[in-house]
């Protein structure tokens, strides 16, 4: 992509969050309406479902020729990587949105014919940007995150998870995972798989693993932890699809090898 019009689309997408972000606020103020989905926890909110028409009908307006992906249905049908897509999540972490009134964000991917080009993830309640554009590194709102640290090693890591990860699981071998949370540091789980990203580039986490995620969960966040020298692929090893759900882990590179080879057992 060239980079003038990157830079274009990177001014526009980085206003339009900040409006949502806004918006969302706003709309908390107000009671919203909050419904289910597959289960009883897979919550969505009338908040989700306004800040995806938002963004879908600004990039038509202004990128007739853009796709969209989004999480609430706003996006178009899309089989291919060719052209320019946006994958986005209006609001990452729903069920803290909800419940805490904080600790979700906005996720906005976007790429070009398959190769990530830019990210934005917005903590709509800390008011803090992550940004990253390919090649030209990550930022927390205007500092530059530094690459990561060589000097990390698993005993000392704290590792992002979600609990049932460590429980009975169908996929891998919990007994693995729960020597990898004996073997570390801590773990964590915050709720939002863009904000565990964030963390991870941020350097504040070495590593997030998890058994399922969608595209609009890890667009950005595989951008912009790519631009700090972190590491992502499925648990598997193999690459990421952007176009599909995946297993992911996300990490210092220090201790990826680690990880995938030595606790993640697929049974
Ligand atoms: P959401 O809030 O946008 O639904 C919670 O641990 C994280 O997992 C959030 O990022 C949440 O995104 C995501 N998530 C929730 N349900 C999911 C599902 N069925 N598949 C993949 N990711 C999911
Ligand atoms: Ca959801
Ligand atoms: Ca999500
Ligand atoms: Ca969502």
């Amino acid at each position: 992509m060239q980079k003038a019009i990157r830079q274009n689309i990177f001014d526009n997408a980085k206003h339009w969050v900040y409006e949502a972000g806004e918006r969302i606020r706003d709309h908390m103020q107000q009671q919203f309406q909050i419904d289910t989905k597959s289960n009883p926890n897979d919550l969505v909110t009338e908040v989700d479902k306004a800040t995806e028409q938002f963004f879908a009908e600004k990039i038509r307006s202004t990128y007739p020729d853009h796709k969209l992906i989004g999480e609430e249905g706003y996006g178009d049908r899309v089989e291919s990587v060719d052209g320019t897509i946006w994958i986005i999540d209006p609001i990452d972490g729903t069920m803290n949105f909800v419940h805490q009134k904080r600790n979700f964000a906005i996720s906005i991917g976007i790429y070009s014919d398959g190769i990530g080009e830019i990210a934005l993830i917005y903590n709509v309640m800390d008011d803090v940007l992550y940004t990253a554009l390919k090649g030209e590194g990550a930022y927390r709102n205007q500092d530059k995150l530094p690459m990561l640290s060589e000097e990390v090693k698993l005993e000392t890591s704290i590792i992002g998870m979600n609990s049932i990860l460590a429980c009975e699981n169908k996929r891998v071998n919990e007994k693995r995972v729960q020597q990898l949370i004996k073997d570390t540091r801590g773990t964590r789980s915050y709720g939002s798989a863009a904000l565990e990203f964030a963390y991870v580039a941020e350097g504040i986490m070495d590593a997030y693993i998890t058994m399922k995620l969608a595209p609009w969960d890890f667009a950005a966040g595989y951008i912009l932890v790519d631009e700090v020298g972190g590491m992502t692929t499925q648990a598997t090893g193999e690459p990421v699809n952007v176009l599909t759900n995946n297993t992911i882990v996300t990490c210092n590179k220090q201790i990826y090898q680690s990880i995938i080879k030595e606790y993640i057992e697929f049974k």
